[in-house]
């Protein structure tokens, strides 16, 4: 036998060798299994959350802020809309997407939200079910981040069941008439546009209500706790005119918007898991540094097995999105899959950044470090999307053939 058996030198076992340690964020090489592109992709966007959103995310979190002055920088690197082909979008495959998501979460959810927003909810359905004019006059310009979308589903009396929204559209002339409220809605206070859903005669309808109509309002939902860097508003719709040329021709039934939630919610599976590294990384160090009771706090079994534990769940979580985005890049993916991962991966993400912020004693209520911002965004994002509750029993109607909602 050449080298030392540490189970046989209790000195020799405390302390493993650099060289023989695998990276604790990524345990299982997940990243081994990327193509080239993808790792480019999840370099640059990693580059750019290190220079440009991690100095001033945790201000704008205090001051209740969205970092508008980011827009172009994830314009310019190609983030907005780059899972679509053309108008000006950068067509990166399934996965790529994902990394975006998940090195934007790394530095906080609400820049992720920002990005899903605009790339899912608003780009996509212009992009699948607009005209071609619609495509033209809208998808370039948000591409680059001049025009701002955001995506009214959610209604003030119950979003997790969108079938029974109240806004409805009719017809005028060669018009249409909006009315309603939609709630909770990212972006909306900053958007120049909004994607809005609502009852038409023959079913749900997309309708694109530009800034400045008359009738449409969107006033800004103060003293949130969670999602603080991102801004949330809500939509009211008081006799909107809206032309035909600016209603979605290409879809009606709750599959349009449903069909939005499906690609934002793929991307959220994948933007939770950084969220998740980016406490374990700081309780790693923080449990090396600290010393208790004569040792770092990193020498307790206890606290050990809370550490693996989180790597335990980022791995699982890292397998199970990476395997929904090769079924999603083969066209394969079905929505209740994605239900299962949203669900587990925002789950996951939510008891680590909770665990690190409880490993961190005192400190971890303190702005200083990064878990109780996380934690607190991670409170909307296991609600929106469709909350655990509407993933579970998605789940639970794909195995028995039965609707329990
Ligand atoms: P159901 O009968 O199941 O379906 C109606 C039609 O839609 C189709 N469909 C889907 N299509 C694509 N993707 C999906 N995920 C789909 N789910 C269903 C379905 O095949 C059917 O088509 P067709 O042709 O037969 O008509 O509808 P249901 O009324 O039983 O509802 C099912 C349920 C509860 C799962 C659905 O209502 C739901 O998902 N509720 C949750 C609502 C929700 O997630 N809202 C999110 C609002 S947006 C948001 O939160 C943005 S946050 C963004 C950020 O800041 O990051
Ligand atoms: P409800 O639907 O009233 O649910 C309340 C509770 O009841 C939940 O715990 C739910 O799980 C449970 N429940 C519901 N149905 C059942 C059932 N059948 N059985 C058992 N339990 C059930 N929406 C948009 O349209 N666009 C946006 O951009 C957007 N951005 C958001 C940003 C933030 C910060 C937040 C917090 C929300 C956002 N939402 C957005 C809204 C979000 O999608 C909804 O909050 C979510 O879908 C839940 O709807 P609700 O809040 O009305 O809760």
């Amino acid at each position: 036998m050449g080298g030392a058996d540490p189970m046989a030198n209790p000195a020799q076992s405390a302390t493993r060798p650099t060289a023989a340690r695998l990276d604790p964020l990524d345990l299982y090489g997940v990243r081994s299994l990327f193509g080239e592109e993808e790792r480019m992709v999840q370099e640059s966007v990693a580059r750019l959350v290190d220079e440009r959103v991690l100095p001033v995310i945790q201000k704008h979190f205090e001051e209740h802020t969205f970092p508008r002055e980011l827009v172009g920088e994830l314009a310019a690197l190609g983030l907005l809309g780059s899972s679509l082909e053309g108008y000006g979008c950068a067509g990166l495959n399934a996965v790529s997407y994902g990394l975006i998501c998940q090195e934007l979460e790394r530095g906080d959810s609400g820049i992720r939200s920002f990005v899903s927003v605009q790339s899912s909810l608003c780009m996509y359905p212009i992009h699948t079910y607009g005209s071609e004019a619609q495509k033209q006059a809208y998808l370039p310009r948000m591409a680059t981040g001049e025009l701002i979308g955001c995506f009214g589903l959610t209604e003030p009396h119950g979003g997790s069941d969108p079938a029974n929204m109240k806004t409805h559209a009719k017809r005028r002339g060669g018009d249409w008439v909006l009315n309603g409220a939609k709630m909770w809605i990212t972006n909306s206070p900053i958007a120049d546009l909004a994607v809005v859903w609502a009852k038409a005669e023959d079913g749900i309808r997309g309708f694109i209500v530009e800034r400045g109509t008359r009738g449409f309002v969107t006033p800004e939902i103060e003293r949130k706790f969670s999602l603080r860097a991102s801004c949330t508003g809500a939509i009211f719709l008081e006799d909107v005119v809206v032309p035909e040329a600016n209603m979605l021709p290409g879809v009606v039934g709750l599959k349009g918007p449903l069909s939005c939630l499906t690609q934002a919610r793929y991307g959220i599976t994948w933007g939770v898991i950084g969220a998740a590294q980016a406490c374990l990384k700081q309780v790693l160090d923080y449990t090396q540094d600290r010393v208790l009771f004569g040792r770092p706090l990193a020498a307790n079994q206890a606290i050990q097995i809370r550490l693996a534990d989180m790597a335990r769940r980022i791995t699982t979580a890292q397998l199970l999105s990476l395997q929904l985005g090769r079924l999603k890049d083969q066209g394969i993916m079905v929505p209740s899959q994605v239900s299962l991962a949203k669900w587990n991966n925002c789950r996951m993400a939510l008891d680590v950044a909770r665990d690190a912020r409880d490993i961190l004693g005192g400190a971890g209520i303190s702005a200083e470090y990064v878990p109780i911002r996380h934690a607190l965004n991670l409170e909307s994002v296991i609600t929106y999307e469709g909350t655990e509750t509407i993933h579970q029993l998605t789940v639970g109607r794909e195995l028995t053939g039965i609707n329990a909602f």
